[in-house]
């Protein structure tokens, strides 16, 4: 079959029949409504309307207006037999300035998001920290502060008060290695640092914030826990030793720096070496190691995996480049050959087995989620009105019997969500890159299903 046929059901492609087949979306890329609803101010709001900072000086005032058109876009994942439906909560809707008093009607609108899915019968995958910080956390000191964390536990438990009797599946953060090196060390996402040292006790107050949580809502009877990371699969340019010592590095900063602690209770001696060299060793232990280690480590039901591409990398920086993050200086991305996406990023779902299959080798036990993966192209075919994306089919395609591969050798893979259900706002690129299922006219809001929706329609489909 080639990739362009519509399947017959996902057992065509090699996924067994209970598999999950969902789409993911977060709060700030689609919802809009920034000032409804007594919502607070977060840090991508402060960030979107600084000059300079987003593509175009576009924000997410409006984006998909998914505030105002969620019954619709129910609506429409179902057309799409979606099984899940994976969103996440805005914590300033909820908790305006980020602690304390509580928005009752915030909480209200995810509570008829969640009846809407439940009567569609989706199945509703809640994520409660997609990077909108609300700003007086960021304005007291942020995630660099460890009383950030525990503002995020008791954002948590007012959360799984309100929704946690219908819903089942909870995710801590999303992706918090963006949340730490993209907007305290590289500055290019919310809340816009560049401070190496910031970034590292990042990483230690989001690990610790998750394992709050996570404790606070097992103690509140919470079924299904876990957290979400972005892994990569990585190579070295060549079996140069020093094109090989890059990898171990970019393979610690991107990957380890969260897997170990949250799966195995410990920092990576590699990375904190590496850190010690340049003075920031410290900033990860942080004062209390074997505490924070035990929180970051709080047993997990499933772990989501965010997957898009693979890195190659060398030794040698650009003269005069930053480094991606901290303790990575002298490393160079370089592309062997792969084609790109809208991104630039390198296709490869090879690195997905790869990856699903050396987390497994860490945590045998664990069930595993890909909770992120798709692509951005720029969907410029249009036929009879509809966007021919069959690049975007084909990326799905070739990523989903990566998991079918993998399931295959033993990986407890339990299902798949498609980035994203829609166009949205791509964060400091704005609305110019389109990973959606369905195509969004910023100018009508109308929704149009691209060619890969009925696809992946075909695919969800149960005989
Ligand atoms: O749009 C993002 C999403 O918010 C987090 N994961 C990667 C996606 C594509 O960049």
């Amino acid at each position: 079959m080639t990739p362009l046929e519509n399947p017959a059901g996902r057992t065509a492609l090699g996924l067994p029949d209970d598999f999950w087949l969902g789409a993911a979306t977060a709060a700030y890329q689609i919802e809009g409504a920034v000032d409804e609803d007594g919502r607070g101010t977060s840090i991508w709001d402060t960030f979107s309307h600084t000059p300079g900072a987003v593509e175009r000086g576009e924000t997410g005032d409006v984006a998909c207006d998914h505030y105002h058109r969620m019954p619709q876009d129910v609506a429409m994942m179902k057309d799409l037999g979606l099984d899940a439906y994976r969103f996440s909560v805005a914590w300033p809707r909820i908790q305006p300035t980020g602690s304390g008093a509580v928005e009752q009607r915030g909480l209200d609108f995810y509570s008829r998001l969640v009846d809407e899915l439940l009567a569609a019968g989706i199945t509703p995958w809640l994520t409660l920290y997609h990077w909108d910080l609300p700003q007086p956390l960021e304005d007291a000191g942020g995630w660099p502060e460890r009383d950030t964390a525990l503002r995020f536990a008791d954002y948590a438990q007012t959360v799984h008060a309100a929704l946690g009797d219908r819903v089942r599946h909870w995710t801590t953060h999303n992706e918090p290695w963006v949340s730490a090196f993209l907007g305290y060390a590289a500055g290019i996402h919310a809340p816009g640092r560049r401070d190496a040292a910031a970034s590292l006790r990042a990483v230690r107050h989001l690990l610790v914030g998750h394992g709050l949580a996570t404790r606070a809502l097992r103690e509140a009877g919470a079924e299904s826990l876990g957290i979400t990371v972005n892994l990569y699969a990585v190579s070295a340019a060549s079996d140069d030793p020093a094109d090989v010592d890059a990898r171990r590095r970019m393979d610690g900063m991107s990957n380890r720096i969260f897997l170990e602690p949250l799966l195995l209770g410990r920092w990576p001696d590699d990375v904190l070496a590496d850190l010690d060299a340049v003075g920031l060793g410290d900033e990860l232990r942080g004062p209390t190691p074997e505490e924070d280690l035990a929180l970051a480590s709080t047993p997990l039901d499933a772990l989501g995996i965010n997957y898009y591409s693979r890195h190659t990398v060398a030794a040698g920086g650009e003269p005069g480049s930053e480094p991606a993050y901290p303790g990575s200086a002298d490393v160079r991305f370089v592309n062997p050959g792969y084609p790109v996406t809208d991104m630039g990023w390198p296709v490869d779902p090879t690195g997905l087995s790869e990856v699903l299959e050396s987390v497994h080798a860490l945590a045998p036990d664990l069930s595993l989620y890909v909770t992120e993966n798709g692509a951005a192209y720029p969907d410029d075919v249009v036929v009879d009105g509809r966007v021919q994306d069959d690049d975007r089919t084909a990326y799905l395609d070739s990523h989903l019997r990566a998991c079918a591969t993998s399931i295959a050798r033993g990986v407890p893979l339990r299902g798949y969500f498609a980035w994203s259900l829609m166009d949205n706002f791509e964060w400091a690129l704005g609305y110019g890159k389109r990973f959606g299922l369905v195509r969004v006219d910023y100018d009508t809001l109308e929704r149009t299903p691209k060619r890969s929706a009925e696809w992946y329609a075909a695919l969800t489909r149960r005989q």
